[in-house]
């Protein structure tokens, strides 16, 4: 029942994760991948933080404070991005894209995802969606802007973050063993087959009338009184 309780409050507090934002007026913990370029005023200058990737490779890109993503299934981000060189003759718009990346929090990278904009616009807003790995602990947002000339590049302008999290709710425990719709006894038959031998293939869920979390005796009695009920 406990356990039961926590999971419960686990999944209340996934949907009400708050994840990093991002905007000019508002970047705690947000830090340049270069540690010797600092995030001041003097680079969210107009609001835009710049990033770049130049002629040499040199990348600056912006990476988010760690958060705790457990409980997130995806991540959606909807990032205003400025792109400066437009209007220069050099500027080519294929190839000028936005990566946005998951990183462990050792800083490792675990997914990214890269758009290319079909538009040609000084400011786009980008839509990204990422999966997070289950098992993954701890993650950081990462977004590069990719050269939009030779020497010159991109800037976010804000970057809103949403934790996504499936939240379909369980199956509830209706004691349909076999999954085909009908409750009746040749579920109560199987049930105490998948008890006495584990070999029957049965919807342990449906089953678990108790939402213990396993199937035992006390499942088969509450799935026999269901029957006798019903
Ligand atoms: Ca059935
Ligand atoms: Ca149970």
């Amino acid at each position: 029942m406990l356990t039961c309780i926590a999971m419960l409050l686990g999944a209340i507090g996934a949907h009400g994760q708050q994840l990093p934002q991002f905007t000019a007026d508002d970047n705690e913990g947000w830090i340049y991948n270069n540690p010797n370029v600092p995030i001041t005023s003097s680079n969210i200058a107009g609001g835009k933080i710049k990033l770049y990737v130049d002629k040499n490779g040199l990348v600056l890109s912006l990476v988010s404070p760690a958060f705790d993503c457990q409980s997130i299934d995806s991540i959606d981000a909807s990032v205003i991005w400025y792109l400066k060189a437009i209007n220069d003759s050099s500027f080519d718009l294929s190839k000028t894209a936005l990566t946005m990346a998951i990183d462990d929090d050792m800083g490792n990278p675990v997914d990214s995802v890269t758009v290319v904009p079909t538009t040609s616009s000084s400011t786009l807003t980008l839509k990204l969606s990422l999966p997070v790995p289950s098992g993954l602990q701890t993650a950081r947002l990462r977004f590069v802007s990719w050269k939009a000339n030779v020497v010159s590049s991109g800037a976010i302008k804000r970057a809103i973050i949403t934790a996504v999290t499936n939240s379909q709710p369980p199956t509830s425990p209706d004691g349909d063993a076999d999954g085909n719709g009908v409750f009746n006894i040749s579920d109560v038959t199987l049930t105490i087959q998948y008890l006495l031998n584990g070999s029957a293939d049965i919807n342990l869920q449906a089953v678990d009338m108790d939402a213990s979390g396993d199937v035992n005796i006390s499942d088969v009695v509450a799935i026999i009184q269901k029957l006798l009920n019903d």
